[in-house]
């Protein structure tokens, strides 16, 4: 034996017992049926019940005490629904399944203590809970736990926003809302909290979402590589499993949560735009200055930010009466060109009496209270401050009413910062002066409303930013009804994604922290949140020239892109590195601009099926063992792979191509097969990318900003070598009729040969004005459109690219003879 094993032993008979206080659930006492639940009452005096969401999708609920809770969630975006139950008796083993569906089972073992398997509709196993550890509970502190049993090669993704590589496999994560000032590689416990992972055996998917909203840690096979366990501090086990249908996918999977937890709505077409932010944009005159060196320099920009410098003595709603002397000039100039306006608001508000927000929410008793029933003050940026209790709907109302301020002015979009929340450690207290000290947030005994189920913050502290991003959003959309609301935030908890984008917090420039936000927003999008970015170039520090420009390309088509960076540190906007690297930075957003059309409709999909813009190699390749741990790759929707360099210094990359398809680089049109690697150029200037063979993607010239996109004709650039189906989405960019048929979609069909189009009659949308084929060996013998044979089709032999002018949009079928 070795020692490792005998190490290992000694490890299980030690992990074995539970803890003094731990009880597990204990053996089934009796089933109750009601209605569309089986409910077990156990020796311990706990209860589970086990229900079907859909045949598909297995709820399990325990109830330490034996009472359920009332049902009530704020991750999900309406009660979960419950299909009709059917109950199978068989000797010791209790059979659950959604009745008259091919759909899950499950089967309960009652003795001798609860054990349960999940199976998938052709009965392979999703999860099984370890019958050595039954479900637990501490009585005293309110702890719960569940175990389950893990394969030595099951791979996990998930869990939103961690400093950690894409595949969860063997670690440790803690969800507790955090202001992570200088997180690095390795870090847990950042800004949002999203208990939700998928899991992966041998290709084939399944999920877990743990709806608890206290302070959470999972271990995922870390301490003990054959069982991976949730633990939260308080409340019930609420579990959703996610078996993944027959295709066990996880596009099903994702599917099937995001129908449950909600789905980003289509944001407006500017969001998508480039936004340039900094920490110390003041005064006026600068912001107006700014736009105008944008055009000026000719680098396109959508979106400026105000950070707190725009406010009067920090609160929140004014404007400083010497910075900001007219803001309505101001917003009025930037619109004029184009730009857009966003502004920070962050929870607390300065406790100042005359102040007319601050004496208007006491008057409507918003304010969270500390255990003692006072006002709860902490200092922040404007001093003392007090804090909206966003888990009180009168509370939330009262904020969103805020809003007509913002409104009025003509601001874009509101950012929610601070929101974890976090507050400043007091001078002299105990404790080091870092994210981790319990005085950053509000102490655990405040109180709060909890939409008619008052508790305290250590319950209600994942949720404080979710829910007053929500507040802002519900604001926004009730004073401006016609206008998608921008709301931006940077703590959340599940279900964040319907209010909401998210930024990763404060980064720092590094190169490591250049790598870790890929796996970061890759994990926050397969975790039901698309809508992600990082701060371009590193909030905190100071990037070299190359740094920066790496970084900007390497984020260059991440969701949501924006430039920002702290009051200290040196200028950081696209150009201040030198005419060369303004050249390659300006090239970097101008291919943001040039897939646009790609980009907004990734969004739609994202709405429509819940599948994100951004995605790890695994989303899509689940069963190609290469491409499951890749971390400095992701893919852009199904049609594009992203390679960016993330190394000082490299001037070439390996590239892992995913199993399944072929892949064509974007720029000379080289063909790479899928599942080998290669080496490929990466001069400072360009971003590895390629387009799936079968795949198209809409494209447009660049412009300056979104607002003048209408009238550029799209390019639909089209790799051959399979046949696939690909889709064009498009309509107004902002307001709500394209959810009453104000769309259109445009379908391509390809085939060794060419493409089919079918284009819907065009009622004000981009028109589709030529077609690109990229990866011609050579030019082809001829061209023809709807069989008529055309001349305008220049061949670049270099680009391997052959562009074809459409005469209207009267076309069906372009054909190549080779
Ligand atoms: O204590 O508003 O993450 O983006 O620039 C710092 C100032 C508060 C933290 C945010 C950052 C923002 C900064 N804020």
């Amino acid at each position: 034996m070795s020692l490792r094993m005998i190490a290992g032993l000694l490890f299980g008979l030690l992990a074995a017992p539970l803890p003094a206080a731990w009880q597990n659930v204990g053996a089934v006492r009796e089933l109750h049926r009601d209605g569309d639940a089986a409910t077990l009452i156990l020796h311990s005096g706990a209860a589970m019940s086990f229900a079907f969401v859909s045949p598909d999708v297995v709820r399990v609920r325990l109830a330490p005490d034996g009472r359920f809770g009332r049902d009530f969630s704020y991750a999900l975006s309406a009660p979960a629904p419950r299909t009709a139950l059917q109950v199978d008796e068989r000797g010791d083993a209790v059979e659950l399944r959604s009745a008259g569906a091919q759909g899950a089972r499950v089967v309960v073992r009652r003795q001798p203590a609860l054990s349960f398997e999940v199976l998938d509709a052709n009965g392979r196993p999703v999860l099984a809970s370890d019958p050595q550890r039954p479900p637990a509970f501490d009585r005293d502190t309110g702890a719960v736990e569940f175990t389950g049993l893990r394969d030595a090669f099951d791979l996990y993704y998930g869990f939103g926003e961690q400093a950690l590589p894409t595949a969860r496999d063997h670690q440790t994560i803690t969800l507790w809302n955090t202001d992570a000032y200088g997180y690095g590689r390795g870090a847990t416990a950042l800004y949002q909290s999203i208990p939700f992972f998928h899991g992966s055996r041998g290709g084939l998917s399944w999920g877990a979402f743990f709806d608890n909203t206290w302070r959470s840690h999972f271990d995922m096979g870390a301490s003990d590589p054959e069982r991976w366990r949730w633990q939260a501090n308080g409340g019930e086990l609420d579990l959703y499993v996610f078996t993944g249908g027959a295709g066990r996918s996880p596009r099903r999977v994702l599917g099937d949560y995001t129908a449950l937890t909600g789905r980003t709505p289509l944001p407006p077409l500017w969001a998508l735009g480039y936004q340039q932010s900094r920490w110390s944009y003041k005064p006026q005159a600068r912001v107006v200055e700014l736009a105008r060196e944008f055009r000026e320099r000719k680098i396109p920009l959508d979106v400026l930010y105000l950070d707190i410098d725009y406010m009067d003595g920090y609160r929140v709603f004014t404007w400083s009466p010497t910075d900001f002397p007219e803001p309505g000039t101001m917003i009025a100039d930037l619109h004029g060109a184009g730009v857009r306006l966003v502004e920070i608001v962050d929870p607390g508000i300065k406790a100042d009496p005359g102040y007319a927000v601050y004496d208007s929410g006491r008057q409507a008793g918003v304010y969270v209270r500390d255990a003692q029933g006072a006002e709860l003050r902490a200092q922040v940026w404007p001093g003392e401050t007090a804090f909206p209790d966003f888990t009180d709907p009168q509370a939330r109302a009262w904020w969103g009413g805020q809003m007509a301020k913002p409104v009025r002015d003509d601001i874009d979009g509101i950012w929610n910062d601070m929101n974890e929340p976090g507050v400043f450690v007091p001078d002299g207290a105990p404790g080091p002066r870092t994210p981790q000290n319990p005085r950053k947030t509000f102490p655990l005994d405040a109180r709060h409303a909890g939409d008619g189920i008052p508790g305290d913050h250590a319950r209600y502290h994942n949720v404080y930013g979710m829910q007053m991003a929500r507040a802002t959003f519900e604001g926004l959309r009730r004073q401006r009804p016609d206008r998608r609301p921008l709301v931006l935030t940077r703590a959340g908890y599940a279900g964040v994604q319907r209010y909401s984008a998210v930024w990763t917090g404060d980064n720092s420039t590094s190169w490591e922290h250049l790598q870790i936000s890929i796996p970061m927003l890759t994990g926050l999008s397969i975790s039901g949140v698309p809508f992600v970015g990082a701060d371009v170039g590193g909030f905190s520090g100071s990037p070299s020239a190359e740094l920066f420009t790496r970084w900007l390309q390497a984020a260059a088509l991440t969701p949501f892109l924006r430039g920002h960076s702290a009051w200290n540190t040196p200028p950081r906007e696209p150009w201040v590195f030198g005419a060369e690297h303004e050249r390659i930075n300006r090239a970097a957003i101008e291919l943001r601009y040039r897939l646009l059309p790609y980009l907004y409709a990734l969004f739609h999909e994202a709405e429509a099926s819940g599948a994100p813009p951004m995605r790890p190699l695994w989303f899509d390749y689940p069963r190609d063992d290469k491409a499951a741990t890749v971390d400095d790759e992701f893919l852009v929707g199904d049609a594009l792979l992203v390679a960016p360099v993330v190394t000082e210094g490299a001037v070439k990359r390996d590239v892992q191509f995913p199993a399944g398809a072929d892949w064509i680089d974007w720029y000379d049109g080289t063909r790479h097969a899928g599942g080998t690697q290669a080496s490929v150029a990466a001069p400072l200037d360009r971003l590895p990318l390629f387009l799936r063979a079968g795949a198209s993607v809409p494209t447009q010239p660049v412009v300056q900003h979104t607002g003048e996109m209408a009238n550029v004709p799209l390019t639909v650039v089209v790799a051959l070598g399979a046949a696939g189906r690909s889709t064009i989405y498009q309509d107004a960019g902002d307001g709500y009729a394209y959810r009453d048929g104000g769309s259109r979609t445009v379908t391509v069909e390809q085939n060794a040969s060419g493409v089919t189009f079918s284009i819907p009659p065009n009622h004000g949308w981009q028109k589709i004005g030529f077609v690109e084929f990229l990866g011609l060996d050579a030019a082809p013998k001829s061209v023809r459109i709807d069989g008529k044979r055309v001349h305008d089709a220049p061949f670049d032999a270099a680009a391997r690219r052959l562009r074809v002018t459409l005469p209207d949009e009267h076309v069906g079928t372009v054909t190549l003879t080779r």
